[in-house]
């Protein structure tokens, strides 16, 4: 498949500003009628180029007249004469037989949508690009007991009853808008009915649709999306512009949601929950996604993208958005490590390998690839790090100014970084290079200290990454301060230091006494850093950083360096980490949840991205002998914060019990480290009692993790508990692929053919194949048995939903971080993958780049 370049664009030759589609919907065969009116976009004489995927074609006319289809390359192709017409196409879809879950698909008995990015293409024939943006006017007609409730875009104006026991709807959305955020469902759904006052006086309508059974369980998503609707108006003064805002749940969906005009459409994850079947975590993660795709009203519907190179432009916008809501509603602190690990986890590795790519990629072949956490979450980081450069205020006159000038828009990640500067004043000129340029930038600074001053040495060097040999210098937004060794007092206020260029040196006043170094504080940038220390200099910082945020990295690089010098052939050391953790768990200051972050080891796949050809195996015991050590030396504090995080009130979601049942599965985890027998019996007792699903998971992880009859007995009783609860049986699948060690394989080859397991779910999929995948010392088996599972499994559901199955890649392109005999297993399991006969472009493009 060939590439396509962001070089290339060029503007549509035809603009549609007015679309009516009428769906005869029938999950065996839908029929679609589209009318497009279409205007000749500039002085050319081009045809209309219409594009079409699994189309049965029934009939083309243009004003009235009936006439011969004609394709070129895949599209079809309408010859007009004059500078506007109205052409009609009537198309025949398969829904039940849509396993991509791309387009119009059948889920659970309900017909759902997925348009973005290019599913519009397999509902009818149209200009598939997010620059062409036009009126809907959608009618639906179905059967009524089947499908009671029909919704699409926009707002409902008229409804009746059709003939043969079928009833329709018609829906008009006032916006224009790019393809892509098209909807429509039919169901027999409930609703979740509520109501939000808009800060100018409007009433907007709130519904979550869900399956009857599923409704009690749809009041925290509501609450999420209220709080969104004012946090929106409150900080960044943007209103919603509907009556009406939808919200549906689905079983079967390649993503968590889909921001749709006025009516999302959400993986079923992240609507239903409550504290018995969801852990704290997927409530935080429903708040958040519900928040996101709220927020992309603005930023992606009102504001939409020029191109697909631009996806930065709205979901890094809109994840920093998110962030900022979760930041405000919980602790923020916490949540910004909660950020910086999944960067680490997720963009990091991505950054550092075969398929790292700027934020704004310059080439893709298939864009499904490109919903990455580099555009998501780096593209966030890079927001974040314009909003310090230039301060709240002048960021929000910056967004303001965007908004409005962009209104109804297709627009670049250009004129996002335009209306900054032309708002603020501020030259962003050498900052644009975190928008072209790929990798992650590597700090290296030393704090040199003489005659009373100071002087912080920095110098900046960004990897080299696919078709990106040589970098330029970035600009580094560094918040730095001076620390006293003595006191343990900062030194002066807090100031953001800008990196421009490769080697820096920024002097400090007067600071009498010896001073450490805190920088990058609350991660203000998203690079390594790579700091000279002094003796005893991470200790002291991670016993007393004043800023939470650096205090807990402190920790991290303590435990790295001992685990790290360990893995490379030292003896390891374990007393400097141990008397970090036990005065962790000790504190009267700290909150619990972030005592249970700064007590957590570096995970193993960030140690190997640290390492040059890493033996996983070794990463894995090595990492292991230190949480023995944690978990013997400390038991009698692991113990007391254990029991005492066990008083968390289960009905409550406060930051305090949140924390609390955090903390409790994390001493729980080092309990049973330190002493299997105790672990057993802790475990097995928490997850009888359990009272929440957190408590309960974090127990059943335990148990499963030191295995045996009491494992065994949990599981099945986890299992029988929650038989019919398809999110609740992923978290059964998820936990067995996730336990550590070279014996996790033959049980994923068993609940592989366990009766609930389906390839076509993609939530079951990701529970088994994505765990396991993220799992090194059980994915990284010295047979490499776990590669060919892996590369299997890819080849199997690649034939029927190539996005998920491209989505399972990226762990196979990690080889060049591991030790060669590995290494080379996984190089041939990516071959046959290649080998394979009709595989998709999705799996093609991710493969054939991981071996490049
Ligand atoms: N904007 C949405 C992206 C999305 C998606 C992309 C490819 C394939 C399926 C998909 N479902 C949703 C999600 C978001 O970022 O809000
Ligand atoms: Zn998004």
């Amino acid at each position: 498949p060939a590439a396509i370049r962001r070089e290339d664009y060029r503007a549509p030759d035809w603009l549609v500003p007015e679309v009516a589609l009428s769906f005869e919907l029938d999950p065996a065969r839908t029929i679609v009628k589209a009318r497009l009116s279409v205007t000749r976009n500039g002085e050319h004489d081009r045809p209309l180029r219409l594009d079409g995927e699994e189309l049965e074609l029934l009939g083309v006319r243009v004003d009235g007249a009936a006439v011969e289809p004609r394709f070129e390359d895949g599209r079809l192709v309408v010859d007009l004469a004059g500078p506007a017409a109205v052409v009609e196409t009537e198309v025949a879809i398969l829904p039940d037989k849509n396993s991509q879950l791309m387009g119009l698909y059948a889920s659970g008995g309900i017909l759902c949508t997925q348009c973005e990015a290019e599913g519009f293409r397999r509902i009818t024939f149209f200009p598939d690009r997010p620059d062409v943006l036009s009126r809907y006017t959608v009618r639906l007609s179905a059967d009524q007991h089947a499908f009671p409730i029909l919704l699409a875009n926009g707002n409902p104006v008229d409804s009746g009853i059709g003939p043969g026991g079928s009833h329709w709807a018609l829906w008009e959305d006032p916006f224009p808008k790019p393809c892509y955020l098209f909807a429509i469902v039919a169901g027999d759904l409930a609703c979740n009915q509520d109501s939000f006052r808009t800060a100018s006086g409007r009433t907007v309508d709130l519904g979550i649709w869900v399956r009857e059974a599923d409704l009690p369980k749809t009041q925290l998503a509501m609450q999420a999306l209220k709080d969104a609707f004012a946090w929106d108006e409150r900080v960044y003064g943007r209103e919603y512009d509907l009556d009406r805002f939808n919200i549906v749940a689905v079983s079967d969906f390649n993503f968590g949601a889909m921001e749709n005009k006025g009516l999302n459409i959400f993986n079923t994850r992240y609507v239903l929950a409550d504290p018995e079947t969801a852990t704290d975590a997927d409530i935080d993660a429903v708040a958040a996604v519900v928040a996101h795709e709220y927020f992309h009203n603005w930023s992606g519907n009102r504001v939409t993208c020029r191109d697909w190179f631009q996806l930065s432009l709205k979901e890094g916008l809109t994840v920093f958005r998110d962030q900022g809501f979760s930041e405000d509603m919980g602790s923020e602190a916490v949540q910004r490590i909660d950020q910086v690990r999944t960067l680490r986890a997720a963009q990091f590795p991505e950054d550092a390998g075969p398929l790292a790519h700027p934020i704004r990629p310059d080439s893709y072949m298939e864009i499904a690839n490109f919903y990455t956490a580099t555009v998501y979450n780096k593209g966030a980081e890079v927001i974040r790090m314009m909003r310090t450069i230039l301060g709240p205020e002048r960021y929000r006159k910056g967004t303001d100014l965007y908004f409005e000038r962009h209104d109804g828009q297709a627009v670049t990640c250009e004129d996002f970084v335009r209306a900054m500067e032309d708002a603020s004043g501020v030259d962003l000129g050498q900052f644009r290079r975190w928008y072209s340029q790929a990798g992650t930038p590597k700090v290296h600074a030393r704090l040199e200290q003489k005659d009373g001053k100071a002087a912080l040495h920095l110098r900046q060097d960004v990897p080299p990454t696919p078709g990106q040999e040589a970098k330029k210098p970035m600009v580094i937004p560094l918040r730095v301060a001076l620390i006293g060794a003595d006191s343990g007092r900062e030194l002066g206020p807090e100031r953001t230091v800008l990196l421009t260029s490769a080697e820096q040196v920024e002097p400090f006043a007067e600071v009498g006494e010896p001073a450490f170094l805190s920088i990058n504080r609350g991660f203000s940038a998203p690079v390594v850093i790579e700091a000279e220390r002094r003796p005893g200099e991470i200790e002291a910082l991670a016993a007393s950083d004043p800023d939470s945020f650096a205090r807990y990295e402190a920790g991290q690089e303590l435990m790295a360096r001992d685990l790290l010098a360990a893995i490379r052939g030292a003896d390891l050391r374990t007393d400097a980490v141990v008397a970090a953790v036990g005065a962790t768990l000790r504190s009267n200051q700290l909150d619990p949840a972030f005592k249970a972050d700064a007590i957590a080891l570096p995970a193993e796949s960030q140690l190997i991205e640290k390492l040059n050809r890493a033996d996983p195996g070794r990463v894995h015991d090595v990492r292991e002998a230190m949480r023995r050590a944690i978990g013997q030396g400390l038991s009698d504090d692991l113990s007391r914060a254990h029991m005492a995080a066990g008083g968390a009130d289960p009905a409550s979601l406060s930051g305090e019990a949140k924390g609390q049942r955090r903390l409790r599965g994390a001493t729980l985890a080092l309990l049973g480290a330190g002493d299997p027998k105790v672990g057993e019996a802790l475990a097995s007792r928490q997850y009888a009692g359990a009272r929440t699903m957190t408590e309960r998971q974090s127990a059943l992880m335990t148990l499963a993790m030191l295995g045996g009859d009491k494992a065994e007995e949990a599981l099945g009783d986890f299992y029988a508990r929650f038989e019919d609860d398809a999110l609740v049986i992923d978290k059964w699948f998820a936990v067995q692929a996730s336990v550590p060690g070279e014996a996790t394989l033959e049980k994923v080859e068993a609940l592989m053919r366990h009766p609930a397991f389906t390839m076509t779910n993609p939530n079951r999929l990701r529970a088994l194949a994505g765990n396991f995948a993220s799992t090194p010392s059980a994915f990284h088996r010295a047979d490499g048995a776990g590669y060919d599972w892996l590369a299997e499994t890819i080849v199997a559901a690649d034939k029927l939903n190539p996005q998920t199955a491209a989505r399972f890649v990226a762990p196979l392109g990690r080889w060049r971080r591991i030790e060669e005999g590995r290494a080379a297993k996984m190089r041939a399991a990516l071959e046959r993958i290649l080998r394979e006969p009709g595989l998709s472009k999705d799996v093609f493009e991710l493969a054939s780049k991981s071996l490049g």
